[in-house]
């Protein structure tokens, strides 16, 4: 235990903040003095990041005291936890969810406003911290949200990345990445403790020796080691008094090491050192479900997992607490395989550290471990060569070598004649290089395994993971995503929410299945031009953000079709880009009359990782055909293709309650759930989508009347692509197909220039992963039904409202729930 960290005192006096007044004037006080004091101006000379940073601290001391007796009251209870891994939280920007817990938003736009500061242009100066590239992260978020919200006991633990995901920006139409300097102007919502860092080891040999007590172990040394330093975040319930933990780690250079060098006399060698070591935590990886398997991310895993398991067995758990019990008091929650190294850190920590015997070991570590996966995409499953893991974490890999080898041989016994069924389920691939399948060792080694929509659980246990769903047949199970209605209806929709609130109070953004209490209103036409009001002005607002964000000018009078999530070839832009191509060749061609089009905006917003070239392309052909379509005046402004740089969940937060159609399209079977998909629908859009992870779902919820679906379902996909896929086919029977595909052959919107977008279509023409062309029929089909359906604004809006009203189960407070009731088993504890 290291000594600087805890200081006990017999009295736990009232904390200072206890007395800190929530009036206008406690708050004017407790800011003009954060001003003077902690940003060192008065209120004349204050910057508008002087007055964000100096707002934000007050907002955040208000919240302190709870966050304080939260963690005393923990400390005193032990209740079991969950401990959520990942990677990545995708958190958005803190000051309004920080505000709307606490119940000071009224206070605080009245306070500023005194002052003449306008609340909006301070919120405006928030940097969001973008340690995410998506839904994964952007889930963990929402969960760590909602377990605050329902008083359930719960440590984030990830990563500080000091850059996280890129920004891009688009230079004539082509995605640029510049790094996200989030930290440049400083942020207010971090407390980092540096006389908590713990060391993180690398590298070495292990070697065999005789413990004191006779017994043979294995001893590691490592090669290298570094610092993590904890910061921590607060993770306010919704207006429950109750603050949790988020604790995210940064990797220092140990001084030790530094020392050691510098002694040597190698000045350059010790800097390089510390570069070495911060570069551990330097920046988040842009690659999204494709994993790159780079020696860099093994070390930025196993560096977050291994603090934060010393971090709880050493500080959060009390002096002398005996790990036999660790199961009764914790669930470490896998978030995809990122943190799986966990598993063997464990072993190590109680097998080498405290003495265990390995039977011991294994029967705690067993317990204390559950699994998420979120993906069907083979390449997306993470393997590591053992050839790399064995450099980086030696002890770990011969750990894993042990756990297999027990497994294998309890798989023999169970399958005696079927050794090839054995070699499959092996934790150690052996081609194309032997490499640790981590997917394979967490559902070994967890409790459970959980897919994230019920089609996405279904295929995992009849296809990615068929003989370990034969083989532990109770340990899989389904957790449908959630996504929370605080942040994605409550603070995104303040119109909607104001309407939601005075039809059936406001209970729902605590208990959203009480939106159900909103079905009636759908057929009450007073109610339905209030809706419809509300969402043309929020066309208006993000109309109003396009413009001065991007320079771009949309029209808010017309169909809001928004597409939004990475850029990805199975979550298929191109299908809707084609849709896009098809209505303007035929508008062109005369075949079709501009006049008979439904006028509307087409948005996308898409991040493609750096490294993804055709996924670059995409977004150069979507930026290309904007271009013409925008500027040609045969369409009489009819339709628009708007496509802002940057998206992220600020953006999200203003687009999505804009929207009238959500577009969910990916191929079936390759989308594990979506959460956007959710938020669409709590917004009040109503979704064109496949039949693929949670769209199932919605669409069985909000009913078949009110959502567009096309496509081929999953086992169709399986048969077609069984019995030989080929595109052309479609290209060649298709003429509206055909036409679009040769307008951007033709270098339509490359100036001419056929080879630009050549890529694009010969990838579509001749290996379509992804059935794009298979689908384009019934996609375009759909979208007229969408245009009919439209048409009927009170019919549409009837619907959206329904919409509304059945989506209440994509609350994440209901996933929190079904994780609870599972796999957790954790009760909720008074705030
Ligand atoms: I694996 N997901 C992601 O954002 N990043 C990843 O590395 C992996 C999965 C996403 C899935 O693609 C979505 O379908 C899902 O809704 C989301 O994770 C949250 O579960």
């Amino acid at each position: 235990r290291s000594p600087a960290t805890v200081a006990r005192v017999t009295e736990n006096p009232t904390p200072i903040a206890a007395t800190r007044e929530r009036t206008v004037d406690g708050f004017v006080r407790e800011f003009l003095r954060e001003l003077n004091f902690g940003q060192g101006v008065d209120l004349s000379r204050a910057s508008v990041n002087d007055q964000y940073l100096a707002m934000a601290r007050t907002v955040r001391h208000y919240l302190m005291v709870r966050w304080l007796e939260t963690l005393r009251r923990q400390g005193e209870l032990q209740a079991k936890s969950v401990a959520y891994l990942s990677a990545e939280f995708l958190l958005g920007r803190q000051l309004d969810n920080a505000l709307l817990a606490s119940g000071l938003e009224e206070i605080v736009e009245e306070g500023l406003s005194s002052l003449g500061i306008d609340l909006a242009t301070l919120r405006e100066a928030e940097v969001e911290p973008g340690l995410g590239n998506g839904g994964l992260g952007r889930l963990a978020a929402c969960f760590i949200d909602s377990l605050a919200t329902m008083n359930v006991p719960c440590i984030g633990y990830g990563i500080r990345y000091e850059y996280g995901i890129f920004q891009q920006t688009f230079v004539d139409g082509w995605q640029v990445e510049k790094p996200d300097d989030w930290l440049a102007l400083g942020s207010p919502w971090e407390f980092p403790h540096p006389e908590a860092a713990v060391r993180v080891s690398f590298g070495g040999t292990v070697e065999q020796y005789q413990a004191d007590d006779g017994v043979i172990r294995r001893r590691w040394t490592p090669g290298w080691s570094v610092l993590a330093v904890p910061y921590n975040y607060m993770v306010p319930g919704f207006e429950n008094g109750r603050v949790n933990t988020l604790r995210l780690w940064s990797a220092e250079a140990t001084h030790a090491f530094d020392l050691g060098i510098f002694n040597s006399g190698d000045y350059a060698e010790a800097v390089r050192a510390q570069t070495f070591a911060e570069n551990i935590t330097k920046v988040l990886y842009p690659e999204d479900s494709t994993p790159q398997g780079k020696e860099l991310r093994l070390q930025q895993q196993y560096f977050f997992v291994a603090a934060s398991l010393k971090n709880f067995i050493d500080e959060v758990l009390p002096d002398g607490y005996d790990l036999h019990n660790l199961p009764d008091r914790i669930n470490f929650q896998l978030n995809d395989t990122h943190p799986v190294i966990a598993i063997p850190e464990l072993m190590r920590i109680l097998v080498d550290e405290k003495g265990w015997d390995w039977d011991d070991a294994w029967s705690v570590t067993s317990k204390c471990f559950a699994y998420t996966c979120h993906t069907l995409l083979p390449e997306a499953l993470e393997v590591w060569p053992v050839d790399l893991l064995g450099r980086l974490l030696p002890r770990h890999l011969e750990i894993i070598y042990r756990i297999n080898d027990a497994f294998l041989a309890e798989l023999r016994e169970t399958y005696p004649d079927d050794e090839l069924r054995v070699r499959r389920m092996s934790i150690i691939a052996e081609y194309p290089v032997r490499a640790v399948r981590m997917a394979y060792l967490a559902t070994v080694a967890g409790t459970k395994v959980n897919g994230v929509a019920e089609l996405h659980s279904q295929l995992l246990r009849d296809k990615v993971l068929n003989d370990f769903s034969e083989y532990y047949p109770d340990k899989f199970t389904n957790v449908t995503n959630g996504v929370t209605p605080r942040r994605f209806v409550r603070l995104a929709n303040p119109g909607l929410s104001g309407l939601i609130t005075e039809a059936i109070g406001d209970g729902w953004i605590t208990d959203l299945d009480r939106l159900q209490g909103l079905e009636p209103l759908a057929d009450d036409s007073e109610f339905r031009r209030r809706f419809r009001e509300i969402k043309t002005a929020n066309k208006h607002r993000i109309a109003d953000v396009l413009v001065h964000r991007d320079g771009i000018v949309v029209n808010p009078d017309t169909m809001f079709d928004v597409m939004v999530k990475r850029l990805h070839e199975y979550k298929r832009q191109t299908l809707k880009l084609l849709h896009i191509v098809s209505l303007y060749e035929q508008v062109k061609s005369g075949k079709l009359d501009i006049a008979q089009v439904t006028p509307r905006t087409f948005a996308f917003g898409a991040k493609a990782a750096p490294g993804y070239l055709l996924a670059k392309q995409i977004i150069g052909l979507i930026n290309a055909v904007g271009r013409t379509i925008n500027d040609d005046p045969a369409l009489e402004g009819r339709l628009t293709v708007a496509f802002p740089a940057n998206y992220n969940v600020t953006l999200a937060e203003t687009l999505i309650p804009a929207a009238d159609l959500s577009e969910q399209i990916s191929l079936a079977g390759k989308e594990a759930s979506g959460t956007g998909n959710m938020k669409f629908t709590l917004n009040g859009a109503l979704t064109i989508g496949t039949d693929d992870g949670a769209n199932v779902e919605i669409r069985r919820l909000v009913g078949d009347d009110h959502f567009f679906l096309f496509g081929l379902t999953e086992p169709e996909v399986s048969d077609l692509v069984d019995r030989g896929y080929h595109p052309s086919a479609y290209y060649e029977t298709n003429a509206d197909l055909r036409h679009a595909l040769d307008l951007i052959a033709s270098g339509a919107f490359s100036r001419g220039d056929r080879t630009v977008f050549e890529p694009i279509v010969s990838n579509l023409l001749h290996e379509d992963r992804f059935l794009a062309l298979a689908d384009f029929q019934a996609y375009v089909d759909a979208q007229a039904r969408v245009d009919t359906f439209y048409a009927d604004t009170d019919q549409w809006t009837r619907s959206a409202v329904l919409n509304v009203a059945r989506a209440g189960f994509f609350s994440s407070d209901r996933s929190m729930r079904d994780y609870i009731e599972r796999i957790w088993h954790t009760p909720p504890v008074l705030p």
